[in-house]
């Protein structure tokens, strides 16, 4: 059988990243758009990268863009994929409050322009498409848990661009008998999440402060709570939901939900970290009121302990609330129904909260020990704050 050919929109951000891997482990050509920018952007790609000049590469990338339609239709022309999973798009749904045009054009105009190159190209035969739709479209929860026949109440400009996302898709499938599927995944997190969503913050900053490299950090709405899972588990179900038979909508999600909070304590036990939250709202405070000494020598190291003994004695602040991360309107509560992807996919996630955070915090103290090495030997290290 000839390999499969897929093009990943999106090939540099978390999920693209996980899922070039995966389809390269199952045989397949992999394609990947990325967007011009002024610095190299293929980090989470790099271990996968193979040098164009090589025999029959099977990761290429192609400068693209979901706001050029002629871009898109060249390259679907040049590519003739099997598989188009459309995972780019301007992600972060704070940010969509302050580019919310942009964000409409991208993340829903953007798979329109998809559909329709397949379309316009013949394609629709031969083409699966499978559209990143996203919990986000629950916003307002009408039930609970959510489930695909739960109706959406978006709250962002991202959730309301996501929304024409979701119901193009299901319209081209319906008028041109597209195989187009969308995927509604909860959230997702890993070691390569971006630095500026709330997972990712939180393992980062807890990592340096252990480590003597930042003093505090500051986060929004730590009332909220969220349906989080595992990238890599998420990417498979990807896959599945494209070798159907029929198109179809899955919600993807662990069934488990969890405040902020109780997730930057899972984080903090992780190392030994002992924080009380004290106060509400813009006047909350985390204190750290002691550490577990052995566990925190095991995963942190014996260097760092006495300046964490320390600041644990007066008990110390070390997270903060930041109206800054407030949104406009917020979504209080995700928690997703998996059933149909269970059943139907027989879809099964391998990673649990713990497991996610374990992960997440193992990965971030090896990355900011780096920095930490760099700090000693003199070298100036980079403080991204947000
Ligand atoms: P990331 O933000 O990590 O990655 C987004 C990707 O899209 C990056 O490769 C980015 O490129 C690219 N991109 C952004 N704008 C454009 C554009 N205009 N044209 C072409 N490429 C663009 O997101 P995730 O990997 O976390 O998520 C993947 C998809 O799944 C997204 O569509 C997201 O909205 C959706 N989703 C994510 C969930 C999650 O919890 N992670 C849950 C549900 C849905 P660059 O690297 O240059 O910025
Ligand atoms: P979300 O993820 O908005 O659910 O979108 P994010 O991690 O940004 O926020 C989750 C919740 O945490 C609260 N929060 C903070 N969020 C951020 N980013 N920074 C903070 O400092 C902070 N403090 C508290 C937020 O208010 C929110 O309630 C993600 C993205 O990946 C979307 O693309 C995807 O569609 C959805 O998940 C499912």
């Amino acid at each position: 059988m000839s390999q499969k050919i897929a093009l990943i929109t999106g090939i540099t951000g978390q999920d693209g990243a996980y899922l070039a891997e995966f389809l390269l482990k199952k045989g397949y050509i992999v394609h990947g758009m990325k967007r011009r920018s002024s610095l190299f952007n293929t980090d989470r790609i790099d271990h996968l990268y193979q040098d164009p000049h090589s025999e029959n590469p099977n990761l290429i990338l192609h400068y693209g863009d979901l706001t050029d339609s002629l871009n898109i239709t060249r390259l679907i022309q040049e590519i003739q994929p099997d598989e188009i999973y459309n995972l780019a798009a301007m992600s972060h749904v704070q940010v969509s409050f302050e580019t919310a045009e942009y964000t409409a054009n991208a993340d829903g105009i953007g798979t329109l322009r998809i559909l329709e190159a397949v379309r316009l190209l013949g394609l629709t035969k031969k083409t699966r498409i499978y559209q990143a739709s996203t919990s986000e479209l629950y916003g307002l929860v009408q039930q609970v848990p959510q489930s695909e026949t739960t109706p959406f109440y978006p709250r962002s400009p991202y959730a309301v661009a996501k929304l024409y996302g979701y119901w193009i898709t299901v319209n081209y499938r319906e008028a041109y008998n597209m195989h187009a599927s969308n995927g509604i995944l909860f959230n997702h997190e890993s070691p390569i999440r971006g630095e500026t969503f709330v997972t990712r913050k939180v393992t980062r900053a807890l990592s340096k402060i252990a480590l003597g490299l930042q003093e505090d950090v500051f986060l929004g709405n730590l009332n909220s709570k969220r349906d989080w899972g595992h990238a890599k588990d998420y990417v498979r179900a990807m896959y599945l939901i494209l070798q159907q038979d029929k198109p179809d909508d899955y919600v993807i999600a662990t069934g488990v939900t969890t405040t902020i909070r109780d997730f930057i304590d899972m984080a903090a036990q992780e190392i030994g970290l002992q924080i009380e939250f004290r106060g509400e709202g813009a006047d909350e405070i985390g204190v750290l009121v002691n550490v577990d000494q052995d566990k925190f020598i095991e995963k942190v190291g014996d260097k760092y302990l006495d300046a964490m003994i320390s600041r644990a004695a007066v008990k110390d602040v070390i997270v903060g609330v930041d109206k800054r991360y407030f949104r406009p309107t917020e979504v209080d509560l995700l928690i997703g129904d998996p059933t149909k992807s269970k059943t139907v996919l027989g879809w099964e996630p391998q990673y649990d909260l713990p497991a996610l955070v374990a992960d997440m915090m193992t990965s971030d103290i090896k990355l900011m020990k780096k920095e930490s090495y760099l700090k000693d030997g003199g070298f100036q290290i980079m403080n991204y704050f947000e």
